[in-house]
């Protein structure tokens, strides 16, 4: 790190969400619906003798399903006006689902249980060469249906069966199911020694990665970014020009976030009925996240706090909103586009591809000049959750773009006279 009160961090690894964002009132909330549990899904279909599935998920335990006939969601199955089209009844049956539609696959899910379906094959579009092979996505926490992630070619054929009635065509999940409810969680956090601890800043990223690959930029580059930025600013404090903040910082890595969020979570249950000042959900002036930060083909992701789900505590909302617009300021500062990504806990569609990449894609390459847009049409991280998510697996230019909004957002809050009366300017003082 060098530099004085502008952070700059040289931690050259790795960028690109800013996962940013929110108080303590809104992290518990968004901490409780994220599900990325990965359950080992097996699936056999009797008239198809070559499957490909991916991990899915789901939540509690399902049955393994028995004979269930197929229906097809028409458009991507985002809305219930989708569902209402369905192809045949939905009671009893299992929704197929064509990729396509924009709207995080979650929604899609949520969609579901009003039709009374027993289970969700989703299957990729073919659109393009990468768009044969089953991605992995996440469903809500609260999905409770059984849901698989077919490759193009396994998903097309079961729909031409469906549409053609002769042929009554039938399928049958088998589910193993991993009871992970005892998994071990381990969080590290570290504090700045100075600052009223009762007003913490408590910045997080996640520790872990998945089984299938070392997980460089999910989530090294955001733990090695939460890293430089405390050994930046621990460098900092101990230069004499340097003020020290007037509020506690406290790093946290967080565990267990790819199985469901359990470190964070285990942590936030913790701090609720602690009564160490210190350690109390109180002494939480915000949260901000970072995971993410590298991704190949990058965009510069900040949440948006005006997404923030409908049951976030309202006190809550206005201090998003005004992170969600530092973040971005900086960015316009910078002369760097960014995207403002939706900020409801379910947002985990980020990494692959969305609609509307082309506009995106033209605006990055119209402000970062030409051939600097990304590529359209591919994903943002074609590694997420793969071997592939190794130390090549990063766009350095992104990385170091969003380690430096990182620092300057917590360089504008630790500098704030009244960081309380600025994040929840509603509540009063
Ligand atoms: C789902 O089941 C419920 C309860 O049996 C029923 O009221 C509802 O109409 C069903 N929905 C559809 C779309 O069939
Ligand atoms: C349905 O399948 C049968 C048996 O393979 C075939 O003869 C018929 O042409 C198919 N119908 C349609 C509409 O594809
Ligand atoms: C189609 O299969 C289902 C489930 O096996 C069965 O209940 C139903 O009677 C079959 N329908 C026809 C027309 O064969
Ligand atoms: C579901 O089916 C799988 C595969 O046949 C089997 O291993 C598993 O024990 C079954 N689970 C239940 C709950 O019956
Ligand atoms: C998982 O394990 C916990 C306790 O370890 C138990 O309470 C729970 O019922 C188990 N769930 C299933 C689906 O077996
Ligand atoms: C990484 O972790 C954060 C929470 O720490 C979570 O919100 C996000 O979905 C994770 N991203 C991926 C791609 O696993």
């Amino acid at each position: 790190m060098e530099g004085s009160t502008n952070m700059r961090l040289f931690i050259v690894l790795v960028i690109v969400c800013v996962f940013g964002i929110i108080t303590f009132a809104l992290t518990a909330a968004i901490l409780g619906t994220l599900n990325k549990r990965l359950d080992t899904i097996e699936s056999k279909l009797p008239s198809t003798n070559s499957l490909e599935s991916t991990t899915s998920t789901t939540t509690q335990s399902p049955q393994n399903l028995t004979l269930a006939q197929l229906t097809i969601i028409p458009d991507g199955g985002c809305t219930e006006s989708d569902w209402k089209k369905a192809i045949g009844p939905t009671t009893g049956r299992v929704a197929l689902i064509k990729r396509g539609g924009s709207c995080a696959f979650a929604d899609r899910a949520a969609q579901a249980p009003k039709f009374n379906v027993t289970g969700i094959l989703f299957y990729n579009d073919g659109l393009l060469p990468d768009r044969m092979t089953p991605i992995e996505v996440s469903l809500g926490q609260d999905n409770a249906l059984p849901a698989l992630f077919l490759s193009y070619t396994v998903g097309e054929a079961l729909a031409a069966s469906a549409r053609n009635i002769s042929f009554n065509v039938t399928v049958q999940l088998g589910i193993n199911l991993k009871n992970l409810s005892d998994f071990p969680v381990g969080n590290i956090c570290a504090d700045t020694p100075t600052g009223d601890v009762t007003q913490t800043i408590v910045i997080g990223s996640h520790s872990d990665s998945v089984p299938a690959g070392p997980g460089i930029n999910d989530n090294g580059s955001g733990s090695a970014a939460n890293l430089g930025l405390a050994i930046a600013l621990s460098r900092l404090f101990n230069t004499p020009t340097y003020s020290k903040y007037k509020y506690r910082v406290r790093f946290c890595w967080w565990g267990a976030e790819e199985i469901g969020l359990l470190g964070s979570k285990d942590h936030v249950k913790k701090a609720k009925t602690s009564t160490n000042v210190g350690e109390r959900l109180i002494d939480y002036l915000i949260n901000l996240n970072y995971d993410m930060l590298g991704s190949p083909n990058y965009m510069f992701g900040i949440y948006d706090g005006r997404t923030a789900k409908n049951d976030t505590p309202p006190i809550a909302l206005a201090g998003s909103r005004k992170i969600t617009d530092l973040f971005h300021d900086w960015f316009n500062q910078q002369k760097l586009p960014s995207t403002l990504t939706d900020f409801s806990g379910r947002s985990d569609y980020g990494p692959f591809l969305a609609e509307g990449v082309v506009a995106e894609r033209d605006r990055y390459g119209q402000m970062l000049g030409q051939g600097m847009g990304g590529i359209v049409g591919a994903a943002y991280d074609p590694c997420y959750h793969k071997a592939c998510d190794s130390i090549q697996n990063m766009n350095l230019f992104a990385y170091e773009k969003m380690i430096q909004a990182a620092a300057y957002v917590l360089e504008y809050l630790g500098r704030q006279d009244n960081l309380k009366a600025w994040l929840y300017p509603t509540n009063g003082i």
